[in-house]
């Protein structure tokens, strides 16, 4: 080899080199989170996240962001929670209800008729008693990041609807998996059939279950309104959503990491509210259009008489008491 081609070959692999490690550094230090939701990609959860990811993104010059998997992709809500809690996912948009068996605060945000209204649920989600339950999440290795909206739960029944709590007798109703959800199916003298919600809408059509219980949003982006159109009034419980990171994976994150990862899960809540707060008019509209017929419930004080007694039975520990008179306490 002479002395110029050695040169020139040592020069160009340099070059190769430099121009490789250019090009793969970032690609090498860039992370995407997984994040599981079961709804469709343009649900507000789904939606809200993804904005989160963005901000995220922009905040360590693409360093950091969110991949989202919509529509159950990674496997039903109890799924996600086991990934999570082993590390194998990062991140999950979530109900509450479906983590009431692991992270029993989240029991209080479930109750029936907790929240007053929607200002209420908002005030005490984004106050204190917020964020003792986010943090109690960690002893079981979730890092609860922030609670998103999501309305209130009404009862839609196949055959005909309910207009009073006599009319719960004896009808099947699927809920979460949940022992507080079923807990209230007893007290309102319907069985509880608890199913993961992607089974919701075969269950409904072929008559393994009566009805179903859900906000506006789901009602319409599941297409249960199809299955069950007599959708009733009760706003029986405002079950918040929450968005989760896996702590085995956090622990692996600097601390700064962690900080933005925290600020950008607040700072999507906005966001997901006033998206939630459109969706819940435009999917109201879209099942009515659609044939949905909906009942007024004359006599909620009944439903909230018989449900009564779930609070004993599942706020049945100091600490969750004090939680139930603090959020009842908040202005
Ligand atoms: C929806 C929640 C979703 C739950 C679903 C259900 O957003 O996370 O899985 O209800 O009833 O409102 O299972």
């Amino acid at each position: 080899m002479t002395g110029l081609f050695r040169s020139l070959t040592v020069a160009a692999a340099a070059l190769t080199f430099g121009a490789t490690i250019a090009l793969t550094a970032p690609a090498a230090l860039a992370r995407d989170f997984r994040s599981a939701d079961i709804h469709p990609a343009d649900y507000p959860t789904v939606e809200a996240v993804k904005q989160m990811g963005k901000a995220l993104s922009e905040q360590t010059n693409g360093k950091l962001g969110i991949r989202v998997f919509a529509s159950g992709a990674l496997g039903t809500e109890k799924d996600t929670i086991e990934q999570l809690r082993l590390g194998g996912l990062d991140m999950m948009r979530i109900n509450v209800g479906a983590l009431n068996s692991v992270v029993p605060e989240t029991i209080v945000t479930v109750l029936p008729f907790i929240f007053r209204d929607t200002k209420h649920m908002r005030t005490v989600l984004d106050g204190p008693v917020g964020d003792d339950i986010l943090k109690s999440m960690e002893n079981q290795g979730l890092i609860g990041l922030a609670f998103y909206d999501s309305g209130a739960r009404s009862f839609y029944t196949v055959k005909k609807p309910i207009t009073s709590l006599a009319d719960f007798k004896g009808l099947k109703i699927r809920v979460q998996p949940s022992e507080l959800f079923v807990g209230m199916m007893t007290a309102l003298g319907a069985n509880a059939t608890p199913m993961p919600y992607g089974e919701v809408y075969t269950a409904l059509k072929t008559g393994i279950v009566d009805g179903a219980e859900n906000n506006w949003p789901s009602y319409e982006s599941s297409r249960h309104f199809e299955a069950a159109k007599y959708y009733s009034l009760t706003e029986h419980s405002l079950a918040p959503e929450v968005v989760v990171f896996s702590k085995v994976v956090w622990d692996k994150l600097s601390k700064d990491d962690q900080a933005l990862i925290r600020k950008a899960a607040k700072d999507s809540v906005p966001f997901m509210r006033k998206l939630w707060d459109e969706r819940e008019i435009k999917s109201r509209k879209m099942v009515e259009d659609g044939g949905a017929q909906i009942t007024q419930i004359a006599n909620k004080q009944e439903l909230i008489d018989a449900m009564k007694p779930v609070y004993a039975k599942f706020a049945d520990t100091p600490a969750l008491q004090s939680l139930v008179t603090r959020i009842q306490d908040t202005k």
